[in-house]
C-alpha cells in the first residue's frame, strides 16, 4: 500500500506566537533572539522582518543593520513549548505515528487514518484549520508519499502553505528545484555537485549512481534514491520532550577555563534540578560551545545509565570540556544538555547496569535535599559554593531552555 505521509510546519513559529499574543507586534517586523543591543543570534523572524533580510542564526548586531525599526523580542521557550505541545496534540487526533522534528515541526504517517478520516489532503486540511481555530496561527503543510517529498511540499507552499506532490509529480515539481534544496545536501556537497554540472534535483536523479557513490560513499546512492522520490524511512512515534538543556550567550567573550567551568557547573545544575522536577532522566550528555568567530562545536557522550544527578552529568560536562575547548579562544556562547530523555517511572530497573547503589543513594540525597531547600525558600537558595562567585554575574542566565 502506497503510504500517506504529511509534514507540517509551523510558519515563522516564535515571531508568530508573539504577534499573535501582542496585536501591536502584528503586520511588523518582529525579530526574536533578544533585546536590541544583546550579543545572541536570531532565533526567527517574521515574514516581515525577513524583506529587510533578516534570518535565524544571524548575528543580532547584524539584524539591527539591516533592520534597525524592528521589534526585538527575547525568546520566550517555555511559552513556545507550551504551544508546541498544543499542537502536537491536534496531530495525535489523527493518528498516533507523530514524529516531532522540532517544536514546530512533525511528521505523520496518515497511511491507516485514511479509513477513519479520509483521504491525506483531507487529513491535512483539517489539521490546518484546527491550528487556525484553536491555535490562532498558521501551519505550511505537505503531502506526499513519503517523508522527504512531505517536507519538500510544505516547504514549497510557504508561508500558510498547502502543497501535494504526488509520485506521478516528481519531475514537474521537485526536478526543476535547484540542488540546494535537497535533503542532506549541504554547502560543500553542493559545491562538489554544481562542479560536476548537477545544478537541480533532476539532473541528481539523472547522473549515474555509481559515480555518485565513488564519490560520496553511501550518502550518494542516498541522494540518487532520494531525488528519485524514493525514500523508504518510517515516521518513528516520539515523545515531546527530547532533551533538557540550557545556554548562555555572554556579554562579553570568555577565556578564562575555570570561570566557563563554573557557567556550566550552574547551567548543570538547573538542568538536573529540570530533570528531576519533570521526572525525567537521560543519558546522552551534550556541550556546546560557539567561539567568537561564531564557530560552534558540539559533542556528546552516552552513558550506561540514565541519570538526572547533578554529579555524573556534569563530571560527564567537564571532561568534554576539558576535552574539546581549545584553551584561550574567546568563546561567546556555552550550552550543555541532555538528551536519550525517559520518564522515571518508564526505566526498569533491570536495565541499570553497575550501579554503585551506595554512590547513587548518595548522589540521590544530595540532590534532594538541595532541591527541597530551593523549593522551600526559591530557587538558587543554595548552590554549591563555586557558583558564588558567579552571581554578580547573574544577568547571563537569561538563555534558552529547549
Ligand atoms: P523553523 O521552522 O526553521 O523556522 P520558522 O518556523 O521560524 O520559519 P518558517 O518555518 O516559516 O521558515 O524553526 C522553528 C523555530 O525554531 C523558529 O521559529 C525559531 C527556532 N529556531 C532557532 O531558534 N534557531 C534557528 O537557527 C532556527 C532555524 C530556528
Ligand atoms: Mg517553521
Amino acid at each position: 500500500m502506497t503510504r500517506s505521509i504529511i509534514h507540517i510546519d509551523m510558519d515563522a513559529f516564535f515571531a508568530s506566537v508573539e504577534q499573535r499574543d501582542n496585536p501591536a507586534y502584528r503586520n511588523q517586523p518582529v525579530i526574536v533572539g533578544g533585546k536590541k543591543g544583546s550579543r545572541g543570534v536570531v532565533s526567527t523572524a517574521s515574514y516581515e522582518a525577513r524583506k529587510f533580510g533578516v534570518h535565524s542564526a544571524m548575528s543580532m548586531a547584524e539584524a539591527v543593520r539591516r533592520c534597525p525599526n524592528g521589534i526585538y523580542l527575547p525568546v520566550d521557550m517555555e511559552k513556545y513549548h507550551s504551544v508546541s505541545t498544543e499542537i502536537m496534540a491536534i496531530f495525535k487526533r489523527f493518528t498516533p505515528l507523530v514524529e516531532a522534528v522540532s517544536l514546530d515541526e512533525a511528521f505523520l504517517d496518515v497511511t491507516e487514518s485514511r479509513l477513519l478520516f479520509g483521504e491525506a489532503t483531507e487529513i491535512a486540511r483539517k489539521i490546518k484549520e484546527m491550528i487556525a481555530a484553536e491555535i490562532n496561527l498558521t501551519a505550511s503543510v505537505g503531502i506526499a508519499g513519503n517523508k522527504f517529498l512531505a517536507k519538500l511540499a510544505s516547504e514549497m507552499g510557504k508561508p500558510n502553505g498547502f502543497y501535494e506532490i504526488k509520485d506521478s509529480e516528481i519531475e514537474d515539481k521537485v526536478w526543476p528545484l535547484p540542488i540546494q534544496k535537497m535533503l542532506g545536501v549541504g554547502k560543500k556537497t553542493a559545491q562538489q555537485l554544481l562542479k560536476m554540472r548537477v545544478n537541480t534535483i533532476g539532473a541528481l536523479a539523472k547522473s549515474d549512481p555509481l559515480i555518485l557513490e565513488k564519490i560520496f560513499g553511501k550518502q550518494g546512492i542516498l541522494l540518487y534514491n532520494l531525488a528519485n522520490g524514493i525514500d523508504n524511512r518510517p515516521v518513528e512515534a516520539t515523545r515531546e520532550v527530547k532533551s533538557i538543556g540550557r545556554e548562555t550567550t555572554f556579554q562579553e567573550d570568555i577565556t578564562d577555563s575555570y570561570y566557563l567551568e563554573t557557567v556550566l557547573m550552574a547551567l548543570t545544575e538547573d538542568v538536573s534540578r529540570t530533570m528531576r522536577q519533570k521526572h525525567y532522566k537521560g543519558r546522552t550528555i551534550h556541550l556546546k560551545v560557539r567561539y567568537d568567530d561564531f564557530s560552534t562545536i558540539s559533542r556528546s557522550v552516552t552513558l550506561t545509565n540514565y541519570t538526572a544527578n547533578f554529579e555524573p552529568i556534569f563530571g560527564t560536562v567537564r571532561e568534554l570540556f576539558r576535552k574539546h575547548y581549545t584553551k584561550k579562544r574567546p568563546v561567546r556562547l556555552i550550552g550543555m544538555s541532555v538528551s536519550h530523555l525517559s520518564r522515571e517511572d518508564e526505566i526498569a530497573e533491570q536495565l541499570q547496569f553497575f550501579v554503585n547503589d551506595n554512590h547513587q543513594q548518595k548522589q540521590d540525597k544530595l540532590d534532594g535535599v538541595l532541591d527541597d531547600l530551593n523549593k522551600r525558600f526559591g530557587a538558587k537558595t543554595i548552590t554549591r559554593a563555586r557558583e558564588i562567585a558567579l552571581c554578580s554575574h547573574h544577568e547571563i542566565f537569561e538563555d534558552s531552555q529547549e
